[in-house]
C-alpha cells in the first residue's frame, strides 16, 4: 500500500483555504489544512510544485519518516510557507491512519484525558455598552470564558473590533480583506495604532468587565504584538487586579528574552505562538518559563506530529496549550487541534472562532459545540470531509491581513 495522489485544493468557501488531499492505492482519503492567511499560494506552490511528487508511490504509515524526509530533506528549516505545507501533509496521514484503523485520531494520540474541550469566545465593541452587549451574547450562550477587545479612542480601527458591527450584532471576526467591491486585493488596507492611548485605555475597560461579570467568568485579552517589552509589562501588571486567564502577544514573539523583562514585572499569565512555526520558536519561552500558554495551530507547526511534541516539551515545564482556532485556519486544521487538545495531559483552552455556514457546508465536520466546549467526535481519522464541487464554486480570491502605521506614518506591528 502506498500513496496513489496528492492534490492541492485552493479555493474560497466564505474564505480563502488551501487543502491537500492524499489517497492511496487502496483508495483511503486523507486532508490536510496548509492556509496560511495572505500568503495561501505560496504554501499551495510549496505543496504542489515540491512536495507532491515525493509523495507518489511512498508508504503511507510511516508518518515519522515522512515528517523527517519532509524537514530535513528540504535542507532550508524552518518558515511558515515550509511548515504549513508539512503541516498539511502529516494532517493527511494521521487522518488515512486513523480511518483504516476505524479509530478518532485522538485514540492514536494516547486516547482522551477528558471529556470535553472548554472553548473561549471572543467579544468586542467600540465602546462599553458595545462590548459589554457582546459579553452577555455569549454568557448565555453558555461559554464559561470571553476574549475581551476594545476600541481605542482616537483610533479609527482597531484588531479584534468591528468597526461597522452593531452593539449586540455577532462580530464574523475576519481581519483579511478582498478590494472594497469583493473582488481580489491588490495590496493590504492599513490601520492606525496608538500605544500610549490604548495602555490608558484597557485597564479600565476591565475593571468593568469584572464589576459587570464577577470573578468567575475566564477573560482573556489579545496584544497582537504592538507593545515594547516595557509597555507589555506595564499592561500585564495594570491587569492584575483583573485576573486575566492570559495576556497574548504582549510583545513581538522573535525576540524571546524580551519575555524575562515582562515576568519580573508581572504575575498576569501570558500566552504566545501563533506566528511561530517550530519548537525552537519556543526553547527560551519554554525552558525559562516565561509564558504559561503554547499558541501555536497544527496547520502552522509542521502538524500533529510536530504539535504533539511541542506539547509534550510543554508538559514538562508545567505549561499548558492554548491552540490558535481562528477561521483561518480550516476545518481540518481545527479538528487536528481538538484531536490533540482531547488527548494531551496538559490541555488549558481552546480557541474557536466559528466557520460562516458557507465553509461548514463545505467541510463537514464531525466535532460539535455545546454551551461553551467543543466535542472532536468520535468519525475515524479527523472526522473531517470536504465536498470538493461546492468548493471549486468558489474560487480563490485574494485577500491580506492589514498594515498597522503609528499616527505619524511610521510601519508598526499588526
Ligand atoms: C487570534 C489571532 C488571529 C490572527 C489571525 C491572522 O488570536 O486568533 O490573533 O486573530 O490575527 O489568525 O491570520
Ligand atoms: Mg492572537
Amino acid at each position: 500500500m502506498s500513496i496513489s495522489t496528492a492534490d492541492v485544493i485552493i479555493a474560497s468557501p466564505g474564505r480563502n483555504f488551501v487543502t491537500l488531499k492524499i489517497v492511496t492505492s487502496d483508495g483511503v482519503v486523507g486532508w490536510g489544512d496548509a492556509t496560511l492567511n495572505g500568503r495561501e499560494l505560496a504554501a499551495a506552490s510549496y505543496l504542489r510544485d515540491h512536495v507532491a511528487s515525493t509523495l507518489i508511490g511512498r508508504d503511507e504509515d510511516r508518518i515519522e519518516d515522512t515528517w523527517q524526509y519532509l524537514y530535513r530533506g528540504a535542507y532550508w528549516r524552518r518558515g511558515p510557507v515550509t511548515m504549513a505545507a508539512i503541516a498539511a501533509v502529516d494532517m493527511a496521514l494521521w487522518d488515512i491512519k486513523a480511518k483504516k484503523l476505524g479509530i478518532p485520531l485522538y485514540q492514536l494520540l494516547g486516547g482522551a484525558s477528558r471529556d470535553k474541550l472548554r472553548v473561549y469566545a471572543h467579544a468586542s465593541g467600540n465602546d462599553y455598552a458595545a462590548l459589554s452587549q457582546a459579553i452577555r451574547g455569549y454568557v448565555d450562550e453558555g461559554y464559561t470564558a470571553v476574549r475581551i477587545q476594545t476600541g481605542v479612542p482616537g483610533l479609527d480601527s482597531v484588531y479584534g473590533v468591528s468597526a461597522t458591527a452593531k452593539p449586540g450584532e455577532k462580530y464574523d471576526y475576519e481581519p483579511a480583506h478582498r478590494a472594497a467591491d469583493g473582488s481580489a486585493a491588490t495590496r493590504p488596507v492599513e490601520e492606525d495604532w496608538d500605544t500610549p492611548a490604548y495602555l490608558r485605555h484597557v485597564p479600565s475597560i476591565f475593571e468593568k468587565v469584572r464589576e459587570e461579570f464577577g470573578p468567575e467568568l475566564r477573560l482573556l485579552h489579545d496584544g497582537h504584538h504592538r507593545m515594547s517589552p516595557i509597555e507589555a509589562a506595564r499592561l500585564a501588571k495594570s491587569l492584575e487586579p483583573y485576573d486575566l486567564l492570559w495576556l497574548e502577544d504582549a510583545t513581538p514573539g522573535e525576540d524571546q528574552e524580551a519575555f524575562r523583562l515582562i515576568r519580573q514585572h508581572s504575575t498576569t499569565p501570558l500566552a504566545t505562538g501563533e506566528v511561530f512555526n517550530s519548537v525552537y520558536d519556543y526553547q527560551t519561552l519554554i525552558t525559562e518559563r516565561l509564558i504559561d500558554y503554547v499558541r501555536s495551530a497544527p496547520t502552522h507547526t509542521g502538524g500533529i506530529t510536530a504539535m504533539k511534541k511541542l506539547l509534550d516539551f510543554a508538559d514538562i515545564y508545567g505549561i499548558r496549550s492554548g491552540l490558535h482556532g481562528p477561521t483561518d485556519v480550516s476545518p481540518i486544521g481545527m479538528a487536528a487541534a481538538l484531536h490533540i487538545d482531547l488527548a494531551i495531559h496538559n490541555f488549558g483552552i481552546q480557541e474557536y472562532m466559528p466557520h460562516s455556514d458557507l465553509t461548514l457546508e463545505t467541510f463537514r465536520t464531525s466535532y460539535t459545540f455545546n454551551r461553551g466546549f467543543l466535542y472532536p467526535g468520535d468519525n475515524p481519522g479527523l472526522g473531517v470531509e470536504l465536498d470538493e464541487e461546492l468548493a471549486g464554486r468558489h474560487p480563490y480570491t485574494a485577500a491580506y491581513l492589514p498594515v498597522n502605521r503609528l499616527l505619524d506614518g511610521t510601519v508598526h506591528d499588526w
